[in-house]
């Protein structure tokens, strides 16, 4: 096979190999490991028990609890009520949004299953706690107007640290909620990346999403830069979704002398005539109070009654049911939480306070079935224990009126700032964030620009820079890649222009790349030569055009996940203490294969490293003892 193999490897056939070419084409080299799925699983369990975790986890002395969150007892025979999707399914987006406007009060998303873990849990959280739950929300929260499930982060984080293919969880979650409409964070012309991509990725991206069973996309930009996010708005559209034109929210509204009341209306003007479904006011990092929150909404729903208005917000102050219920009673049309238990500090609202303080009209939720949702991810949340990260962050905190620091971010530059050994400097690190965001222009804060602020802080940190410093000595400084970026235009254009001054330096005088939108300028994305190189390079493996997409989004991750489910198969089928963390010796675990298929594992030992460096480990199988050799990588 070896031989046969290399006679069909490009690389091998087109000229001399070179140093890698192995590790460039893992295809050649048979796996030691069966195809088949119990087998893979199985050496999945036997790589963690020898190797530990197959993925970074951040506080490795947390032992994850052994609980087994139990789903609340219903009746899972009956169907699932009809809910918004019906209506979305059979009267199409347009009167989708005319239906929410004549629902005569404020419905709910829920966001648990996204920018909750998110923001909360470092978006760790795996299908397999999610499909548990959905017949449940399927059943008892059938009134949601949508659930947000996918998107932003959890497209690579799935791949990158879950060995888990994005497409399907979206998949299988829709298999199990057919009645609830499934809402995404697409990033504009970022797509779910961090960057700009051709545009026909965008297009592709959203057919396909809405394939495998997405229906609402919240589409935004960075810099709320619109012709970027037209893109990602016409890609909506001509997939057949609903376009959810989100404005991204910053400073205050009721004093901000740059982003001000005119600021927003002008930029949803251009949002409703590029022909959104559905207007999002999108409040990353938690900064709308009260009083710019009844601001914006009446002024919103006064300029453009004929739209739906969605309000997203974090709770990182300590002020987010507060100002949803204002934003409700000034006439907002859909509200985010997360459920009670996954809600709160950088996440969402609290879904249960928000259903009680809207009284008989809480989105058509009830309570009860509120509570037994909270349940089930209270101690979900525990299989999560080392990825808390409010480890640190214990409360609200309102220094976020004046960082600015988005919810998702807020966290990870915390960590970011641990690991750099700034941990005790993590309060002038959130200092010379605001001044990196001065520094920058007074820029909208949200992936990716939100990092190129926290790299520019980081690197103010590490350097020991000031604000003024920066300023006077930026023709000699070595501004991080990310910044040098920015300035060259690869993001898009900020509101105001560059600060000409900083521009020039960093740019060392020349003139930037793009002075426009950077997709334009791009050649189209060719998938023919990539299914080409994934048939070739995994050839052994079913490529569909969900890789295509993964891998034209993210080519060495979704190579890395390519190699990895080769090797161990559909891992999220495993609890999630067994995924981090490996079982006890001796104990059952019980895996469902599919439908009507459980296998039976009891891990009995692991032997001594032998002479080719490998451990022997023995199981019990459905009752039959079973061996898996692995390499110990101490
Ligand atoms: C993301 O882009 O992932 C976000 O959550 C932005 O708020
Ligand atoms: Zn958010």
């Amino acid at each position: 096979p070896f031989l046969r193999n290399l006679l069909n490897c490009s690389e091998f056939l087109s000229g001399p190999v070179s140093t890698g070419f192995l590790d460039r084409n893992p295809q050649l080299v048979k796996q030691k490991t069966s195809k088949n799925k119990a087998q893979r699983l199985l050496f999945f369990i036997a790589e963690t028990l020898v190797n530990g975790s197959t993925t970074p986890i951040s506080n490795k002395d947390i032992r994850i609890p052994e609980v087994n969150p139990p789903v609340p007892d219903i009746d899972y025979s009956s169907s699932c009520p009809p809910g918004w999707r019906q209506i979305l399914l059979k009267e199409g987006p347009e009167a989708f949004a005319k239906a929410i406007l004549r629902h005569p009060t404020v419905l709910l998303t829920d966001t648990t299953m996204r920018d909750a873990h998110q923001s909360l849990l470092a978006t760790r959280v795996r299908t397999h706690d999610l499909i548990k739950i959905a017949p449940f929300v399927a059943r008892r929260m059938e009134n949601l107007l949508s659930l947000e499930c996918w998107g932003g982060a959890t497209f690579d984080v799935a791949m990158r640290f879950l060995h888990e293919c994005p497409w399907d969880r979206l998949e299988e979650l829709r298999k199990r909620i057919p009645n609830i409409p499934f809402q995404m964070l697409l990033r504009g012309a970022n797509a779910v990346g961090y960057t700009n991509y051709p545009d026909n990725v965008v297009y592709k991206f959203c057919e396909e999403a809405v394939k495998s069973g997405m229906d609402i996309f919240r589409v935004f930009d960075c810099l709320n830069y619109v012709p970027n996010m037209l893109v990602g708005m016409d890609a909506v559209r001509k997939a057949g979704g609903v376009v959810e034109a989100a404005l991204c929210y910053t400073g205050d509204v009721t004093r901000s002398e740059k982003y001000t009341l005119q600021y927003y209306l002008d930029t949803a003007e251009q949002l409703v005539r590029a022909g959104t479904h559905i207007l999002a006011i999108k409040d990353m990092a938690g900064l709308l109070k009260p009083d710019g929150a009844r601001l914006l909404v009446r002024a919103l729903k006064t300029k453009f009654p004929d739209y739906p208005l969605h309000v997203h917000t974090h709770d990182t102050a300590g002020a987010g049911v507060a100002t949803l219920l204002a934003c409700a009673e000034a006439g907002a049309d859909i509200i985010d939480a997360a459920v009670d238990s996954m809600s709160g500090i950088t996440s969402q609202p609290s879904m249960g306070a928000l259903v009680a303080s809207l009284g008989g009209n809480g989105g058509g939720l009830r309570m009860p079935d509120v509570t037994q949702y909270s349940s089930y991810w209270e101690l979900t949340r525990r299989l999560y224990a080392n990825f808390e990260c409010t480890s640190t962050m214990r409360s609200g905190n309102a220094d976020v009126y004046e960082n600015q620091i988005p919810g998702g971010q807020y966290t990870n530059l915390q960590f970011q700032s641990m690991s750099l050994g700034l941990a005790d400097q993590f309060e002038l690190v959130k200092k010379r964030f605001s001044e990196a965001n001065q520094l920058l222009g007074d820029i909208i804060k949200v992936t990716p620009s939100s990092k190129i602020v926290g790299d520019l802080a980081q690197f103010m940190v590490q350097n020991g820079l000031s604000y003024n410093d920066v300023l006077e000595r930026a023709s000699d400084l070595s501004f991080p890649t990310s910044v040098i970026e920015f300035f060259d235009g690869h993001v898009g254009q900020p509101y105001g222009g560059f600060p000409p001054k900083l521009a020039a330096a960093v740019l060392r005088g020349r003139p930037p790349t793009y002075t426009d939108r950077p997709g334009a300028k791009m050649p189209p994305f060719d998938f023919d030569a990539l299914r080409e190189r994934l048939n070739e390079k995994f050839s052994d493996l079913h490529i569909t055009e969900k890789d295509l997409i993964s891998s034209a989004l993210y080519p060495r991750m979704h190579e890395q996940f390519m190699i990895n489910r080769r090797l161990y198969g559909p891992v999220w089928l495993l609890d999630t203490r067994v995924f981090f963390q490996g079982p006890k010796t001796a104990e059952e675990l019980e895996i469902q294969l599919h439908q009507g298929k459980t296998m039976y594992v009891k891990p009995l030992a692991v032997a001594g490293v032998d002479k080719r460096g490998q451990r022997e480990c023995f199981f019990e199988v459905n009752g039959q003892q079973r061996v898996v050799y692995v390499t110990d990588r101490e």
